[in-house]
């Protein structure tokens, strides 16, 4: 299908998809959101993608929901349209998301970014959560996940001051998993997308579940869970054949079986 506020690609294993509102720096409308939910869902039901990378350009990762539409909402409107349940879908995709950002990741651009599964970020990147500035909280997740990323005391700080947080203080609190020069930075998130998508689907789904888990359970039921799918891997071909490879000396094939 043509889509008109993302691009959508296949570069190899790894799904790309590229938000692509420039003179909105991304903002997140209703039709990119709908695009977004699309795109996923496709690259769900295509059994050669193993990866996807979701990126912005070179200025924004997206600045945050779309003001210019929401401004003229009441409550009725806010709650029955609701713009955020459609961009949870992001947070629920099977598949691991590799949030790859350069430049603004604001509001909801912010919020985004964290419903991926990790965050590469350009040494350009900055994160915040500005709502406050506009006379509303953050309502994709970003009190609850920030909180969880960055701890209480800094996600406080952003969500009552607005204030941003570059790339190097982002790496250093836990909200991005490395930064990467500007230049860089999609080559690289492909490279490590890459990396995931040549291991067994099944199992590379299995640890994104599992690590999830940690954010809803309590330590002993999480350990329980982990422990459960590990042994389920022994019914894997993947499992025989990545441990008969390692005997073998030799790299492992998976079948995604
Ligand atoms: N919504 C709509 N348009 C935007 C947005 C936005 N969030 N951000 C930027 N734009 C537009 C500007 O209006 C401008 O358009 P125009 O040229 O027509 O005036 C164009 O993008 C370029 O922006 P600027 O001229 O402002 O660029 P600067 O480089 O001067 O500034 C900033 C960049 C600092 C990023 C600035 O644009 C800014 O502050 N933007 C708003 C950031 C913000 O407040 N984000 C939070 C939005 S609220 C939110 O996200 C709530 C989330 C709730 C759930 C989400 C569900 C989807």
């Amino acid at each position: 299908m043509g889509y008109d506020n993302i691009r959508v690609e296949k570069r190899g294993k790894v799904g790309l998809i590229t938000l692509d509102r420039p003179k909105a720096l991304n903002a997140l409308n209703s039709a990119l959101i709908g695009e977004l939910g699309t795109a996923l869902d496709a690259f769900e039901k295509d059994e050669r993608i193993g990866c996807i990378v979701l990126t912005g350009s070179e200025k924004a990762f997206a600045a945050g929901a779309d003001i210019k539409e929401m401004q003229p909402h009441d409550f009725a409107k806010a709650y029955i349209d609701d713009l955020i349940t459609p961009l949870d879908r992001v947070s629920r995709n099977r598949k691991p998301i590799i949030a790859a950002v350069a430049g603004y990741a604001l509001g909801g651009g912010c919020e985004l970014a964290m419903m991926c599964d990790f965050i590469l970020a350009a040494d350009t990147a900055k994160f915040g959560q500005p709502e406050i500035t506009l006379g509303v909280i953050p309502g994709a997740g970003g009190t609850q996940r920030l909180t969880r990323f960055v701890g209480k005391s800094k996600a406080m700080e952003m969500c009552l001051t607005g204030r941003m947080m570059d790339a190097e203080e982002a790496e250093r609190s836990g909200l991005v998993s490395r930064v990467i020069p500007a230049n860089d930075l999609l080559e690289e998130a492909l490279k490590v997308a890459d990396k995931i998508a040549d291991f067994s689907l099944p199992v590379v789904m299995m640890t994104k579940e599992s690590v999830d888990r940690s954010y809803e359970t309590t330590l002993a039921e999480g350990i329980r869970f982990e422990r459960r799918v590990f042994h389920a891997m022994f019914a894997l071909e993947d499992q025989n054949e990545g441990m008969t490879a390692f005997t073998d000396k030799r790299k492992p094939q998976f079948t995604n079986k």
